[in-house]
């Protein structure tokens, strides 16, 4: 209490005055949970999950925040959100019940369940805000833990723009580097790798993150005592504390229900992150959860009765008020006062958020009802038609799925009529308007988006070099990092030796540490530090070493980098390059190429599978012009091929979405991409020599897929199709199939069945013959080419076996 007084110098008056605010952000925010609840039980909202118990170090901490920092948390923070003023009652209410309009929910436009937080770094146009401005929430994701790794890049940003000479500054995004990234997590999320990966890595680089853990014993119903060794977080942890030898942790332990002691530990921690970059946990322990855990299910099965009584005694509201009144900053009187009138005001809150929720919807309803009516009074279903309408009327609290439902379902009965072109109008015209508001904005809609950029083809001198392919990617990114001051590379290997296959030597001599770094073996914080480092405006390229250990960072790709923009409704991005290499070495995890899970997990980023160095330095300088995140998959055999030597590099641009065909043919399209078009090539050339002349198309890029619809013009001319990929079966070449005879209808095309040829189902076993007899071979291609051009022609080509 001194301490806020003190430091401030406030008079008492102030200190009151200041104190008795934060008392009525913790009611009011106690308040909607305890009506938020009663919201859900009663049908109006579908799940609810709050920050009762929670409010009282939200409260500190926010205190602590200032413009410019980030937080990165988890659902209990709801209080805090009010505190730093990025939440209204109407907001929270909003949130609950899934309005589907950016402009009443602003977390998510209704696309994530409430006390998913969110504040908005983009403009309408998808242009940057100053970030540092206002102060920042990277939007939540559920699976606990999730917000670690993106934490660390929101972090490390701060030491970036601190540390790298040549990025001004005073920009939008950093004031030297001066902004904290605060971490939220519940005690038993703790428990994930997640937690502990960024951890240790925070520890490592040393960058200002400020992690707090919400104690209150319990992850669910599951105690303590299962989740964390010693049923304690800060102490298993001690060994990270700093001392006069090592850098590392500061580390701090409060009760949660301690307001004025956590002020003073917040407070202390800002310091001390904001003015060393030295990260710090704060524990807080002994926090409660008056109403259990969520709306499905009651805390009183799994707690006992002398846990409950404990937890109604150190409710940290309960608590706020016992010391506000033994300090005398107000009586019970002004608190009950206090309490009543938020009470009203949540409730008014409460009310406005539901009537902007379910007017429009009545409108809408109102709307089709006449219709219908309109519909009924010539038609020969009136009787029927009258009883859909009047259902509809009936339905006091409408949801969309209730209208367009009753509208469908009425169509059908006057599929002959002559008023179903009104209705099938309506229903066509009701779903383009309503449709986006659940489906728009997975990728950016902005000028920057990677359809945006021109193609700028590779220049050469006349009697151009030939050399390795890991020379062009090497020069191509030093004109990168000479051309975009803001980007940085970082990953294992990559900084001191510049990459296991020496793509980025020399770089880290001519960049340094900070822009060229060796990471540890942590793929998920990798990806992490991209994400983060990207929505804080930098151009980070994240490095995985082989496409086989992506699997370890896909999770956080799946659940964030690949939902941002979606959960966002575009009002957050984090346009990360990460760059690996796959395809074609040998052995179970050094040859993978599980294209199919990669695309079907990360649908939001694009994918892009370049077959030669050249294009693959193309797509990098394509997406820094950009405003999306990609996944470049470089071919993990091309770093030695021989490629011609560009002279414009760092300004060629490998289109995105755009296919390009490398033979011409009148036979059958072979589709395939990355290194196995090598093999495709060959097999080509040799059934050439019996006369079966195949067109061979490099699809480049998975995700976007052949915007131009270039690969159904190749099957209209040569009738016949076989998609090649080194995936199991029905992976990516199974995508590749139903985007062309689905998406490009390349069906009514096809004289003989359309076939795909991929690896075996197991993972490629080692060593040359392994790889023989793992994935697809010339021998295999040219057999499989054969096999459908003998069913047209057996007489010029016989059955071979
Ligand atoms: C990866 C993952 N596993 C399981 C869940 C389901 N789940 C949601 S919250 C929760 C418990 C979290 O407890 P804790 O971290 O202590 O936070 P608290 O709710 O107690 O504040 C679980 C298991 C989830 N959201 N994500
Ligand atoms: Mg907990």
């Amino acid at each position: 209490m001194t301490q806020i007084a003190s430091k401030k110098e406030l008079s008492f008056e102030d200190f009151k005055t200041e104190v008795l605010n934060d008392y009525r952000i913790a009611v009011i925010s106690r308040e909607c949970s305890l009506l938020g609840r009663r919201e859900v039980l009663t049908g109006k909202a579908k799940f609810g999950i709050f920050g009762d118990g929670k409010e009282v170090p939200q409260l500190a901490m926010a205190k602590a925040f200032k413009n410019g920092d980030f937080r990165s948390g988890y659902y209990r923070d709801q209080t805090f959100m009010m505190a730093i003023g990025q939440m209204t009652i109407q907001q929270f209410f909003a949130g609950l019940y899934g309005h589907a309009d950016i402009d009443h929910d602003p977390m998510s436009a209704g696309r994530q369940m409430g006390g998913h937080f969110a504040t908005h770094s983009l403009n309408e146009d998808g242009s940057w805000k100053n970030l540092t401005l206002q102060k920042n929430s990277s939007a939540d994701i559920s699976p606990t833990a999730g917000q670690m790794p993106r934490l660390l890049g929101l972090a490390q940003a701060s030491k970036i723009y601190r540390n790298v000479s040549g990025i001004n500054n005073k920009t939008n995004f950093s004031i030297n580097g001066n902004e904290i990234a605060w971490g939220t997590i519940g005690n038993a999320s703790t428990s994930e790798g997640l937690f502990f990966e960024t951890i240790n890595a925070a520890g490592v680089l040393q960058v200002p993150m400020v992690m707090s853990v919400w104690d209150d014993e319990y992850g669910i119903s599951v105690h303590a005592k299962y989740q964390t060794t010693k049923e304690n977080i800060s102490e298993i942890l001690k060994g990270f504390q700093r001392d006069n030898e090592n850098k590392g942790y500061e580390i701090i332990r409060v009760k949660g229900w301690d307001y004025p002691a956590l002020v003073t530990a917040y407070e202390q921690a800002a310091q001390i992150a904001r003015e060393e970059h030295v990260p710090v946990l704060i524990h807080v322990q002994e926090l409660t959860q008056p109403q259990g855990h969520s709306t499905s299910g009651s805390h009183e099965r799994y707690k006992n009765a002398d846990r409950l009584a404990w937890e109604a005694d150190y409710d940290c509201i309960r608590q706020m008020k016992l010391w506000m009144i033994a300090i005398n900053i107000a009586t019970q009187e002004e608190l009950d006062e206090i309490d009543n009138a938020v009470k009203k005001g949540v409730l008014e809150g409460k009310k406005a958020a539901w009537s902007a929720f379910v007017d429009p919807i009545k409108t809408e309803q109102k709307e089709l009802v006449a219709l219908l009516e309109n519909i009924a009074a010539s038609s020969e279903n009136k009787v029927f038609i009258q009883k859909f309408s009047s259902d509809l009327a009936g339905i006091k609290e409408p949801i969309r799925k209730d209208i367009i439902v009753t509208a469908r379902k009425v169509l059908r009965l006057i599929a002959k009529e002559n008023g179903k072109n009104q209705l099938a109008q309506w229903i066509t015209a009701y779903i383009e308007k309503i449709q986006p508001k659940f489906s728009s904005n997975l990728f950016s809609e902005s000028s920057q988006n990677v359809l945006s950029v021109e193609e700028v083809r590779p220049q050469y001198a006349e009697n151009a070099e030939e050399v390795d392919g890991r020379i062009i990617i090497r020069d191509n990114f030093d004109a990168i990092f000479s051309k975009y001051p803001e980007t940085l590379v970082f990953g294992e290997d990559a900084g001191n030796i510049g990459d296991v296959n020496q793509g980025l030597e020399g770089m880290q001599e001519k960049y340094g540490e900070l822009r060229v770094a060796d990471a540890g073996i942590r793929e998920a914080t990798i990806l992490g530090q991209g994400i983060g480092m990207a929505m804080r405006g930098l151009r980070p390229i994240a490095e995985i070493q082989y496409l086989d250990y992506l699997l370890y960072a896909i999770q956080i790709m799946s659940d964030d980098l690949a939902t941002l923009q979606y959960r966002t409704k575009g009002k957050q991005k984090a346009p990360l390059i990460i760059r690996t290499r796959g395809h074609r070495l040998e052995g179970i995890w050094h040859s993978g190429s599980p294209m199919g899970m990669i695309i079907n997990a990360i649908r939001g980023i694009h994918v892009l599978v370049p077959r030669n160095m050249t294009k693959a330095a193309g797509f990098y300088n394509t997406l820094l012009e950009t405003d999306e995140p990609a996944l470049v998959v470089e071919c993990l055999n091309g770093y030695r091929l021989k490629e011609a030597m560009p002279v414009n590099m760092g300004e060629f641009k490998t289109p995105i979405g755009v296919v390009e065909t490398l033979k011409e043919g009148k036979d059958i399209t072979l589709v395939s991409y990355g290194s196995t078009l090598r093999l495709v090539e060959q097999a080509a050339k040799e059934l050439l020599e019996i006369g079966i002349d195949a067109e061979i198309i490099d699809v480049q890029s998975l995700l976007p897929f052949d915007i131009n619809h270039d690969i159904v013009k190749s099957l209209a001319k040569t009738n016949r199709l076989l998609v090649i990929d080194e995936d199991v079966p029905g992976g990516a070449s199974a995508y590749i199939l139903q985007q062309i005879l689905d998406e490009q209808n390349g069906y009514k095309y096809l004289d003989s069945k359309p076939e795909t040829l991929a690896a075996k189902a197991h993972r490629p076993a080692y060593g040359t013959d392994g790889d023989y007899f793992s994935k697809p071979s010339v021998e295999d291609i040219y057999e499989k080419v054969y096999a459908i051009m003998n069913e047209v022609n057996p007489e010029k080509f016989p059955n071979l076996y």
